[in-house]
Parts: C-alpha cells; structure tokens; sequence
C-alpha cells in the first residue's frame, strides 16, 4: 500500500539535486514541507525552483526541535543517519527515509538495483541501453545523476535501471529491487564509514526484502563479494572474467560466455569499445538482466558494443608531443586508479589526490613502482598519499590542477602517458567530479600555448 503524505509534516534535508526534487514531490502530494539544510540560503542554488510551492525553510543548519517533531525526515544522500538533528528525529521515533525509498513505493515498474564500489554507472549505462534499444520504457539513473524521485512523476515505466550508492542504502525500509548487482568491494568513503564493515554492511541492504525468486548478479572473482552474499535469499548468478563455468557469465580471454539451461552464447570481446578487464566484467554484469528477460541476444550484444563510454573515465584529452593525456576524474577510490594504471604502460606521470577519504593508499604501491615514473600530487590527500608512496617514485606537489598539469608536462617525455586519475573525492577543491575533469581537460587542451611557462 502505498505511502500518504496529505497534511503530514515533511522535512527534507539537504538541497542538492535529490532534496528540491523530494520537495516538489511531497508538495505534489499535500503534504507541508520544510526544507532543511546546512548551508544558508545564499550558498544553494536552485531555490528559486520551490517557489509558489508554499515550501519553508530551515537553513544554516538543521534544527533538532523541527526534526523531532516531524512524521517523516526525507533524507537526501548526502545526509548521514548520524548527523546530530536525523539521530534526534529517530529517538523520537520519526521515520526517517531515504530518497530512494519513498521513490520505490511509486516507482511502479521492476527495478534493477546496482552497487559496488567500481564500475556502477558503466554498469548501469550499458544495462539502461540495452532495455531501451529492446523498446522497453527504462529509467536510467539513481546516483549516476538523476534522482530516481524525478521517475516518479506520471510516466508509465517497463523498467528501472538504477544506480545505487551505500549512502542511498543507508535509509531503505522495504526497498525491493528484481535484480541486485554487486559488482566488487574495496576500500572507498571512509571518511563516512566507520570501518569496511559498516560500509559493506550498507551496500548488503540493497538485498534484504528480496525473495528467493529475485536475483542477485554477484561478482565470483571477488572474494568480499562472494563472502557477504554467502546467505543471501535471493538466487545467485554469478559473472566472472577469469574462468568459463557451467552455468552464468564467464570469459575465456577472446569470447564472454553465457550459460544458461543447457544454451551457449559466445560473444567476441574484440567487438567491444570499451576496453579493460573490468569493463569486461561491467559488461557481463549488464547482459544478465536483460538476457534472463528474454531479450534476444543480438540486441544485448550489438547494443552493448555501441557504448564507447562515459565521460571523465579514462578519456584521451589529447596526444601532445608523443604524450597520451588522460581524463579519469571519476578515479575517486583507490581500486579505480588501479584499473586505469593497469590498463596503462610505463612510463606513467600519475597525478592524484583530492579530499581524503580515510582509506589506505598502500594498494598502489606495487604498480607505482612498476609504472609510475613521476607522482604528481593536489589537494588536502596530497600528504597522506606522499607519507605511503612518496618514497617509492619521483614525487612533486603542485598547489593547483593547473599547476600539477604543467609540471606533468615538464616532467613527462615522450612515449610516456599522463593519467589523471585522483584516487579521492573532488569537493575539496571543486564542485563535483565533473567540474574537476572539465578543468583537466581544459588545462590540457590550453597547454601548446603555455609550455614555456
Ligand atoms: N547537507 C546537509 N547536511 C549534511 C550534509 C549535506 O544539509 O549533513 C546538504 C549540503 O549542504 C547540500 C546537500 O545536502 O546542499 C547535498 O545533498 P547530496 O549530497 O545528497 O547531493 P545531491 O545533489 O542530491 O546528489 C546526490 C548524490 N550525492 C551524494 O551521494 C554525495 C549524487 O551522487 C547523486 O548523483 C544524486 O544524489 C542523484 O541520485 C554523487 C556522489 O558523489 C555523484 N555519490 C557518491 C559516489 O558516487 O561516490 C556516493
Ligand atoms: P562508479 O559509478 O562505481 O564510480 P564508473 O563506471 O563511473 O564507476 O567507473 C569509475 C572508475 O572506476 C573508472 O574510471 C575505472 O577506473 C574504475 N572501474 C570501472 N569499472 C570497474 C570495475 N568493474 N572494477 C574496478 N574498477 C572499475
């Protein structure tokens, strides 16, 4: 049954891109709705969009008492349970909900939810094109950018496809996808977290209303992936990039190869675009959904084929004097500069860092000495990166992304690579990672004409 807000006191928090749209929602559905936020209204942009709702305010801070005293706290992703005034409205009893829940209660088509620490919006982009170029109407979003509550709007869905961060996890009540995706597990957002656990105890919600005849697509070369999922309810399919087995998603190194009662499908990973073993793992996680459908294999794969990737992910900016530049601003975690410097030969000018997430630095190590020939360092993480790998290759720090690209281009000699790929989050320094990635290139593209500097 679904959800009554009419006349009941809503608080959303947070005013980013989830929160103003929770408040059309709520507005939408006659409920008195406040905003709340810890920022003051000068610092938000897209206020302007609540007006004539009849929304009010509380700004520069979230007020315990109005918390308290609410019958829902809509959460946006951003906002922790633990912030002092959510933990305030618990105590009290108020249901507190994330985004992601109360859009669920409306959504009114299956779900395919998909998490892990890496390759989530590749993931979730290449599934998404699959059921559309199938002709079916498909929400393609959740954290890869629009919020799954802007799905909820009167369109009439064959499906969702939806992204999902342990943040969004965090606040599900009776959340229940048709699909779950974990696609790996690494170190990432400890900086919210307060240990591995607890983040890999958020992701691990996303299955607990699924039944036994839901499915779960699970990483089988990942072994906290095959650890946590191990008493799962829902059925288990498993895709791996090492090995071929009787049944589900495997690769022998030339053909990705589905199994699936008594039927073989071989298709040439040489057809794809996207390049890497873990876009080959992205890949086969994204098949299986549409696959068990009864979408005809062709369509999967020639669809799949197609996408040549998502921006800021290991893009080519340019090649300036024999240097291939680098656009991986979506590096945000450890385990995703991995992939890109494995993907990459040596002489490799790495530049990283950003705001710290409290994670541990020391997986590099191996293939910065294998690959790094110069470190180029930005931001609040530059020290902790440079305490655990400077000793371990040419090491600078640059007090800008400017200036970090004008070193690299000092220090990079032809037939070797620049890779951009910060290992951390963007908003010590920039809006998003986007912006961050944007700025990159935009340095890079401007570099003929500054390299005397
Ligand atoms: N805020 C408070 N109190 C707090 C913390 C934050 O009021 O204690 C306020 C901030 O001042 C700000 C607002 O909350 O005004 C921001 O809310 P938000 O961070 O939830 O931002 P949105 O714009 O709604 O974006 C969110 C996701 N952001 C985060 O998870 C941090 C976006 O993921 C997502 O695309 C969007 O919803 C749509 O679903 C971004 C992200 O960085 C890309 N995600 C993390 C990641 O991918 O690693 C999880
Ligand atoms: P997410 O949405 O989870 O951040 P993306 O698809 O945006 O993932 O990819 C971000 C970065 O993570 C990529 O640039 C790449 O370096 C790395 N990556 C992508 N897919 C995987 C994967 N399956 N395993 C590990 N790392 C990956």
């Amino acid at each position: 049954m679904r959800r009554e807000y009419r006349g009941k006191n809503v608080v959303v928090t947070g005013a980013g891109r989830t929160g103003l749209a929770l408040c059309a929602y709520f507005c939408h559905r006659g409920a008195a709705v406040t905003l709340s936020d810890s920022r003051s209204a000068g610092q938000i942009d897209g206020l302007e969009t609540l007006t004539g709702m009849g929304v009010a305010f509380d700004l520069g801070g979230h007020s315990e008492e109005l918390f308290s005293a609410a019958d829902l706290v809509a959460l946006s992703p951003g906002v922790p349970l633990t912030v002092p005034a959510v933990a305030a409205a618990l105590r009290a009893g108020v249901p507190v909900l994330g985004e992601i829940e109360i859009a669920f209660d409306e959504f009114g088509a299956p779900l395919v939810a998909i998490t892990g620490t890496n390759g989530k919006s590749t993931t979730t982009t290449v599934m998404g094109n699959i059921f559309q170029a199938w002709g079916k109407q498909t929400f393609v979003g959740g954290n890869l950018g629009t919020p799954l509550i802007e799905a909820v709007d009167g369109r009439r869905w064959d499906w969702g496809v939806a992204e999902l961060s342990s943040f969004q996890l965090e606040a599900i009540a009776a959340f229940h996808p048709r699909y779950a995706l974990l696609l790996n597990l690494t170190e990432d957002h400890l900086d919210r977290y307060p240990d591995m656990a607890s983040y890999v105890a958020a992701k691990m919600r996303m299955f607990e209303n699924m039944a036994a005849d839901d499915i779960a697509v699970l990483n089988a070369e990942d072994a906290l992936v095959m650890q946590a999922t191990a008493a799962i309810r829902p059925r288990r399919v498993f895709f791996s990039s090492a090995r071929v087995a009787d049944q589900g998603m495997g690769c022998d190194g030339s053909d990705i190869v589905w199994r699936w009662q008594g039927i073989e499908r071989r298709f040439p990973v040489r057809e794809l675009r996207l390049k890497g073993l873990h876009n080959i793992e992205n890949v086969m996680a994204a098949m299986i959904p549409p696959l068990l459908e009864g979408c005809p294999a062709e369509i999967v794969w020639q669809t799949a084929c197609a996408f040549a990737g998502l921006p800021h992910r290991m893009v080519e900016v340019r090649v300036l004097d024999g240097v291939p530049w680098y656009n991986d601003s979506k590096g945000t975690n450890v385990g995703s500069v991995l992939k890109s410097l494995a993907g990459l030969a040596a002489p490799v000018t790495l530049i990283a860092g950003g705001k710290d997430k409290g994670g541990d630095y020391a997986p590099l190590a191996t293939l910065v000495q294998e690959k790094v020939a110069h470190l180029v360092l930005i931001g609040q993480a530059a020290g902790r990166i440079a305490e655990v790998l400077g000793d371990l290759t040419h090491t600078v720090r640059a007090g800008s992304l400017d200036e970090a690209v004008l070193l690299a281009r000092k220090l990079t000699p032809a037939g070797g690579s620049v890779l951009f790929s910060p290992g951390c989050s963007s908003f010590d320094m920039f809006k998003n990672y986007e912006e961050r990635g944007d700025l990159f290139a935009r340095a890079v593209l401007e570099l003929s004409d500054r390299e005397t500097v």
